[in-house]
C-alpha cells in the first residue's frame, strides 16, 4: 500500500506483486544493495496495470515493476537495474565492455529467458489451463534458453565478469518460484548452484518476503 499523504515515505518506492518475478529482479536489487525502498502494492489481478489511470500516471506500457525515485518514474526491469546500477554504483559492469556484456544477458533474458519461462509459468502454473499447443511451445523454447544458460554457467560462477551483476539479477527473477511449469529444474545444476549463490548473498529475501501480495488474502 502507497503510504498516507505525510506519513514518511521511503526514497525508492517500488509498484509490484510478490507474484511478480520481473518486480523481484528490482526488489532484489534495491535489497542488496541496502536502498531505503518500500513496495506499493498493485492489484495486477483485478486488472490494475491495464487501467487507463495507472498507465497515465505509471507506465504508458501497463506493466510493472516501475520505480518512482523522487520526479523519475522507471519502467522495463533492464533499464531500472541499469538505472539503479549507475547511480548506486553496485552490480553494474566494470568497464565498457563489461556493461555490454551485461546488457547482452538482459537483452537475452527479456527476449528468450524469463518472456518464456514467466509466460509458461503464468500459463501452466498460475492460470492452470494444462497442456496445450501454446504452453508446449513456450516449454520447448524456455528449455532451449536455460540450455544455453547451463553450459556459460558450467564454468563460471557468475554471468559476466565472475561477480555478482545485474544480470544476474535480472535472469534469476523467477527461479525461486515454486509454480510447476513442467520444466524438471534438477536438469540444470549450474543454474541451480547459481541461484544458490545468489541466495547467499548477504540480505537475500525470497520474494514473497520482499513484496507484498493480495491484503485481503
Ligand atoms: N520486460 C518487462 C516485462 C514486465 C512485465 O511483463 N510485467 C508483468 C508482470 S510480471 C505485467 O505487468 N504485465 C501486465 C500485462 O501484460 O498486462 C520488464 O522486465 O519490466
Amino acid at each position: 500500500m502507497a503510504p498516507a499523504p505525510g506519513e514518511d515515505m521511503a526514497e525508492y518506492q517500488l509498484h509490484c506483486m510478490k507474484e511478480s518475478g520481473n518486480s523481484y529482479k528490482v526488489a532484489l536489487m534495491l535489497q542488496l544493495a541496502r536502498c531505503d525502498w518500500q513496495p506499493v502494492w498493485v492489484d495486477y489481478f483485478n486488472g490494475a496495470t491495464r487501467r487507463d489511470e495507472f498507465r497515465q500516471e505509471f507506465n504508458e506500457l501497463g506493466e510493472v515493476p516501475v520505480l518512482v525515485h523522487g520526479e523519475k518514474k522507471l519502467t522495463q526491469s533492464g533499464a531500472i537495474l541499469t538505472y539503479l546500477a549507475d547511480h548506486l554504483g553496485k552490480f553494474g559492469g566494470r568497464d565498457s565492455d563489461e556493461k555490454l556484456e551485461v546488457l547482452r544477458w538482459i537483452l537475452f533474458d527479456n527476449h528468450k529467458f524469463t518472456s518464456y519461462y514467466a509466460t509458461l509459468r503464468f500459463l501452466f502454473g498460475l492460470q492452470k489451463t494444462g497442456e496445450t499447443p501454446v504452453t508446449e511451445f513456450l516449454r520447448a523454447r524456455a528449455l532451449a534458453a536455460f540450455g544455453l544458460v547451463e553450459k556459460h554457467l558450467a564454468d563460471q560462477d557468475f554471468l559476466v565478469g565472475n561477480r555478482l551483476t545485474i544480470a544476474d539479477l535480472s535472469l534469476v527473477g523467477y527461479l525461486y518460484y515454486d509454480e510447476p511449469t513442467g520444466i524438471d529444474r534438477r536438469q540444470f545444476p549450474h543454474i541451480r548452484a547459481w541461484a544458490d549463490r545468489i541466495a547467499a548473498q548477504p540480505g537475500w529475501k525470497h520474494p514473497h518476503d520482499l513484496m507484498p501480495g493480495n491484503p485481503a488474502g
